[in-house]
């Protein structure tokens, strides 16, 4: 049965990785498919830094054609909230954060049942494809949750990347007026001949070695450092102060400090760069659009989870790149990520032609999977009876 409307469900953890997900699935819904969608989030200060439009304070407000509704956690004001909230057709809980009670009573009484997702975090372990869109009945009520996976792989969920993203990216690589505007709003101005590399990563111990390494290096480095926690630590390493506009130059090194961009903007930075340092999630899917060479600090986890995530990654891209770029890579990334080894910036600058060809390639495999919001409008398409 065709669907036409969403609620999607996220809790902030910490930093920005749910509730940009979220956001950009929100928008793709709403923009590209044309769908209803409303968006509760438990902390919208987090979230009004990638959609600096936001009004915190707001009960209820619509940007970019998605309705924004505060999610109380609170017993009472949840109770009557959710009372009230008649649910859409499909039912996202973000990376299994659990509905409110009072609404899943709803779901349970609506007619149909709305189809109900748990959309997880993004992995390219193998398992992933075995437990991708997974049943899992509710113990009292009549209502079944599915797991969707995003994935890099066929049988995943996909990755999110909108319609027009590629023809964008096209359009700026080809305007020198699009370019010029993007290094106006970061407050900075490019450097004739050095790499350009943004620099988006937590608090990190291999940073250090990396900015001498940079520093000492044959090749000028122009380095663009949003705001944030890394935007923290490089100016603690050179006795500065993390303020846009800010820059600082040693040896061949040159620093600038630049703003933390609405979300829609993110991306240019990436495509304007020779090389981007990301993390976390979001961030990490957008680099492989961006067609360039990239290194992921992973999200940290508890008793090293994150390390079997790492490794599934390296190996199935490496699979589509030069042996000996792959296996200079992952050294980096595993130094990068803290699992051994020091960072070596001269190997890896030496293999960054062979790593921009294998990004080319393998941003065009992905491409092949299809993008996570159709996927998922499919699937949710068949569970709606
Ligand atoms: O902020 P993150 O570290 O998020 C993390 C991960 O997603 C992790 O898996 C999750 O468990 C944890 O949060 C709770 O990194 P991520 O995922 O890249 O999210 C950052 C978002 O910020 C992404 O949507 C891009 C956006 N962004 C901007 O909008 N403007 C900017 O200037 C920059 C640098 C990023």
């Amino acid at each position: 049965m065709p669907i036409r409307s969403w609620d999607i469900f996220c809790t902030v953890i910490d930093n920005f990785g749910d509730i940009g997900v979220c956001w950009r699935l929100a928008r793709q819904l709403a923009q590209e498919h044309g769908h209803t969608v409303r968006l509760w989030v438990d902390d919208l200060n987090a979230f009004a830094r990638l959609a600096p439009g936001l009004d915190p304070t707001a009960p209820q407000q619509r940007i970019a054609g998605v309705e924004i509704r505060p999610w109380p956690r609170d017993e009472p004001a949840a109770t009557t909230v959710f009372c009230e909230a008649v649910p859409h057709d499909v039912v996202i809980e973000a990376f299994a954060c659990t509905l409110p009670e009072p609404f899943l009573a709803r779901m349970a009484t609506r007619v149909p049942h709305p189809a109900w997702i748990n959309l997880e975090y993004l992995s390219a372990e193998p398992w992933v494809r075995d437990y991708h869109a997974m049943p899992s009945p509710h113990p009292r009520l009549p209502l079944t949750k599915h797991f969707f996976f995003p994935g890099f792989e066929p049988g995943t969920g996909g990755l999110l990347r909108e319609t027009a993203l590629g023809a964008e990216r096209e359009a700026f690589l080809g305007s020198a007026a699009a370019q010029a505007a993007l290094w106006h709003r970061l407050d900075a101005q490019p450097l004739a001949e050095a790499l350009k590399v943004s620099l988006f990563a937590y608090a990190n111990a291999s940073l250090p070695a990396l900015l001498q390494q940079w520093r000492d290096g044959p090749r000028r480095v122009q380095c663009l450092v949003p705001l944030g926690l890394a935007a923290d630590q490089v100016a603690a390493c050179l006795d500065t102060q993390a303020q846009v506009g800010r820059h600082f130059t040693a040896g061949a090194l040159s620093v600038h400090f630049v703003p933390f961009v609405r979300q829609e903007h993110y991306d240019e930075l990436l495509w304007a760069c020779d090389l981007n340092f990301v993390r976390g999630e979001d961030s990490f899917v957008r680099a492989h659009w961006a067609s360039r060479p990239l290194v992921w600090q992973i999200y940290p986890q508890a008793d090293d989870a994150h390390r079997a995530k790492l490794d599934a990654y390296l190996e199935l891209a490496g699979r589509h790149a030069d042996p000996a770029a792959s296996a200079v890579q992952t050294a980096f990334w595993h130094a990068w990520n803290g699992f051994g080894g020091e960072v070596d910036w001269p190997a890896l600058a030496a293999r960054l032609p062979a790593l921009q060809a294998a990004a080319g390639n393998w941003q065009r495999r992905l491409r092949h999977l299809g993008d996570l919001a159709a996927n998922l409008v499919a699937f949710c398409e068949n569970q709606v009876e």
